[in-house]
């Protein structure tokens, strides 16, 4: 019906088309408003890198730049000569084509031989150069901080060697230090990104790779992982916090504390609980819970977030993560294989709501 050589067709092709063209373009304008982010909350969005927050990011930012106008001068000047020909040489009613046919100019052969090649140099050049710069192991005299960086189906373990404590999705680093960081994988391939910081870096099972990262802004900037691993890849994501020398070395020395375990009242049921159904998977650092298989416990009251940054710590969502964890973030707990090491979401382990609440209590004293 609307094969196009009708009248009506060829406007509703037309419509259809602009509608399309219409809705891409949209899609672009997406402004810096913290409701986008759903059902999480905190920190700049979007995740913009075109918005750098410190010289690694803006040095891949301002790569991005150089490589967009090259391209934008090209296509502009290809387009012109492209209209102008389709335009000049057309065919008309009458007349004769105007077409000289050519073959075999050798200046026009130099020619677009050798300008692509100054062109492609130009962009490889400087590319090369940002990759090399963003992984360069640190010399003495930078002082950076390192944190190796641990993908897990579906969550993130950052390690801060120097210090030796260990924590889940929420990274704390210092402004205006350069941070190394170390990826590995414990099972498939994922990628650190936090688009305002740095590029992004994969995680990959049996290997390291490096990247720098460096904020110039006390803020929260949120990432999350940019190579799909699976179920809940979305869901995978992780927040680092900027803070100013003396705020990080505070949060520094109260990560290095031991937790103190409650000696009494709901807190103390909690933490037998704990011991009975949780510590094949969860360590909490100075305890008998010493397991690696999950996020590491000791602080969990000190963080904002959890599974996977995706959900407020709060005590609502926790007790709906105890008694039914899938609920909130899909996972495959029954495909867990714990003497092979593989954890692939936490399981609804049948908790009764006292024993749940008595758990709140207990996770809460965790500071
Ligand atoms: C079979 C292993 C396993 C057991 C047993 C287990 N968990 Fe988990 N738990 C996990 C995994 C895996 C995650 C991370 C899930 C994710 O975000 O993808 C997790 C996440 C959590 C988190 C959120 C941590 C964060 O920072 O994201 C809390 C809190 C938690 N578990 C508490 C408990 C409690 C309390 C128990 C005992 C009642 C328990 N878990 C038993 C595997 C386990
Ligand atoms: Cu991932």
């Amino acid at each position: 019906m609307f094969d196009g050589t009708t009248k009506g067709g060829a406007r509703l092709r037309r419509a259809v088309l602009l509608v399309v063209i219409a809705a891409f373009a949209l899609a672009a304008c997406a402004g810096d408003d913290p409701t986008n982010l759903g059902r999480v909350v905190g920190g700049d969005v979007p995740q913009n890198s075109l918005n750098p927050a410190g010289p690694i990011a803006e040095k891949v930012d301002s790569l991005f730049w150089l490589v967009f106008w090259i391209a934008t001068v090209i296509f502009v000047l290809v387009s012109v000569v492209l209209l102008f020909g389709v335009l000049r040489f057309r065919e008309r009613k009458g007349k004769e084509r105007q077409v000289r046919q050519l073959h075999g100019n050798t200046k026009l052969e130099i020619a677009w031989t050798i300008v692509p090649a100054v062109i492609l140099a130009v962009v490889t050049v400087p590319t090369l150069s940002v990759l090399f710069d963003i992984r360069t192991a640190p010399t003495p005299e930078d002082n950076a901080l390192e944190i190796e960086v641990i993908g897990h189906q579906w969550w993130w373990e950052f390690r801060y060697p120097e210090y030796g404590f260990t924590t889940a999705n929420e990274m704390h680093i210092p402004i205006d230090r350069p941070v190394y960081l170390t990826l590995t994988s414990v099972d498939v391939i994922h990628s650190f990104w936090v688009p305002r910081l740095a590029g992004k870096r994969d995680a990959v099972p049996g290997r390291e790779t490096h990247i720098l990262l460096e904020a110039d802004e006390t803020g929260t900037y949120l990432g999350q992982c940019a190579e799909f691993c699976g179920l809940a890849h979305a869901d995978m994501r992780q927040r680092v916090f900027a803070q100013t020398p003396g705020e990080f070395e505070a949060w520094v020395q109260a990560q290095l504390q031991p937790a103190t375990l409650p000696t009494e009242g709901a807190a103390l049921a909690g933490w037998e609980t704990f011991q009975v159904q949780c510590s094949s998977c969860h360590a909490i650092a100075g305890t008998s819970a010493n397991a690696q298989l999950a996020p590491n416990l000791t602080h969990f009251a000190s963080r904002t977030a959890f599974a996977g940054a995706t959900l407020d710590n709060t005590q609502d969502h926790l007790r709906q993560w105890l008694r039914d964890p899938s609920s909130l973030k899909p996972m495959t707990p029954e495909r867990n294989d714990l003497a092979a090491g593989r954890v692939l979401g936490m399981p609804d382990l049948g908790l009764t709501e006292p024993q749940i609440e008595e758990l709140i209590a207990f996770l809460e004293t965790l500071e």
